[in-house]
């Protein structure tokens, strides 16, 4: 329970934050709108000058205005102003929650909701928030939490069940074409592995020393570094995002870990995939060291890596897709499949917008009778009981799938491996990769 003078204490930073961030957003300079963008313009400057009636409408306004200019258009990039446009929106509409006393500050409601509006704007803005920006609000976000009491340890863990990992394993009885390992390399090690050729590397507990192996596991830690899980962050909802039942929505982190840990709950399979969650919560960033794979590629400051989170449950796929970067994909819990083909394999075709993604599932043509209901196959382990008429229509299934994709190179050209917590593939880039989570997983890549 926090005392009065804490409680206004808290009040005070909070309020002081507000200004900071009030102060910084406001500069004239901030916003470069051109002439096309008056009404957007005029706009911002209203939203700043309004007085305090005004201030909800007005923000109303230009969030839809925005919005409006990021969604209703066609296939060109999103002007960059207009994304941060939006962000300051957002975060225009929590100052002006907490300045106008709309909400009591002290309650979990005030900080859900404030939070809520912060993260919309941090998500929607990403890279392109400013570092000044992007500390204040960090601080506003740690102080709205202050003192409260802290929550009683549970001791979950996101992925709990070593069994089930061994099975997991088990059902690789055939890595046979295993990307080349190499055990915790130095810089100089892998320069000399790439004056050889770009080729992919499974560099086995490399990341061993990252605090994140040692805490990421455990849900009380998750939830401590972001306000109890009240952390609103972005999923990808459906089986792959190339999927026609695919979907995009934000959701707190508490409600995710929850429905994870309690999977009956889970009516869709929810993937955290490709967002910058440490640049989010910056604290857990101080748990992630940057690989010395990337360090052997990069020496200047210009060219910083660029990250992202992965988090789900057992079963999420990223579909076989290129990227145009060099990539090291690291394994904090859990663990994960991967496949790789070569940049120039035949029989491989994009069919998204941006080219870099393969038509052909690969887990309906590959792996039908393995991955299709991984509780079956756990329980069937265990009670010792196969069901036959279920993996024989899976395997011909399977077979069919094949024969429609004839030309796709089901049964070589590739490598693969499974990814232990600790472990980091590189991926150089133009490979064709296939990844699918085992297990309850987190994952951080770094694109350089
Ligand atoms: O882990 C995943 O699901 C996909 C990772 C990936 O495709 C990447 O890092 O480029």
């Amino acid at each position: 329970m926090e005392s009065t003078n804490e409680i206004q204490d808290k009040l005070n930073n909070v309020f002081q934050i507000c200004n900071d961030i009030q102060r910084h957003i406001s500069q004239p300079n901030f916003i470069d709108c051109d002439p096309i963008d008056l009404e957007l313009q005029r706009l911002h400057a209203e939203v700043i000058g309004a007085n305090k009636n005004d201030v909800k409408h007005w923000i109303r306004l230009f969030k839809d205005e925005c919005n409006r200019k990021i969604y209703d258009r066609d296939s060109s990039p999103v002007p960059h102003k207009y994304v941060i446009n939006y962000g300051h929106a957002c975060i225009f509409s929590a100052l002006q929650m907490i300045t106008t006393a709309e909400l009591d500050l002290d309650s979990d409601l005030a900080e859900a909701t404030v939070i809520s509006e912060i993260d919309q704007g941090l998500v929607v803005t990403g890279a392109l928030i400013d570092a000044k920006l992007r500390d204040l609000l960090d601080k506003l976000i740690s102080e709205l939490h202050g003192s409260k009491e802290k929550i009683q340890p549970q001791g979950l863990m996101l992925c709990p069940d070593f069994k089930a990992q061994l099975v997991s394993r088990l059902y690789y009885p055939h890595l046979s074409c295993n990307v080349r390992q190499l055990l915790q390399p130095t810089v100089k090690q892998f320069e000399n592995e790439l004056t050889s050729g770009m080729m992919p590397l499974h560099l086995i507990g490399a990341a061993n020393s990252w605090p994140a192996i040692q805490h990421w596991n455990s849900l009380d830690y998750l939830l401590s570094k972001t306000n109890n899980g009240l952390r609103v962050v972005p999923v990808e909802v459906g089986k792959s995002y190339v999927s026609n039942a695919w979907s995009q929505k934000l959701v707190t982190l508490r409600s995710l870990l929850h429905e994870w840990t309690n999977p009956c709950e889970a009516a869709e399979v929810k993937y955290l995939a490709q967002h910058d969650l440490l640049a989010q919560v910056p604290v857990l960033r101080k748990d992630v060291l940057t690989p010395n794979v990337v360090y052997s590629q990069i020496n200047d400051q210009e060219r910083a890596p660029v990250l992202n989170s992965w988090l789900g449950p057992a079963g999420t796929i990223s579909p076989l897709h290129t990227d145009p970067n060099h990539n090291v994909l690291v394994q904090v819990v859990g663990f994960k499949y991967v496949r790789l083909y070569p940049p120039s394999t035949k029989g491989i075709t994009s069919c998204n917008d941006m080219g870099n993604t393969c038509d052909v599932e690969l887990e309906s043509g590959a792996f039908g009778a393995l991955f299709e209901d991984e509780d079956v196959s756990a329980s069937s382990l265990e009670d010792d009981v196969v069901d036959f008429e279920k993996l024989k229509a899976r395997v011909l299934a399977k077979k069919k799938y094949q024969q429609q994709f004839s030309e796709f190179p089901w049964t070589d050209g590739y490598v693969e491996c499974i990814l232990a917590p600790g472990d980091e593939i590189f991926v150089p880039s133009g490979w064709w990769h296939y990844v699918r989570s085992l297990t309850p997983s987190f994952s951080v890549s770094f694109w350089f």
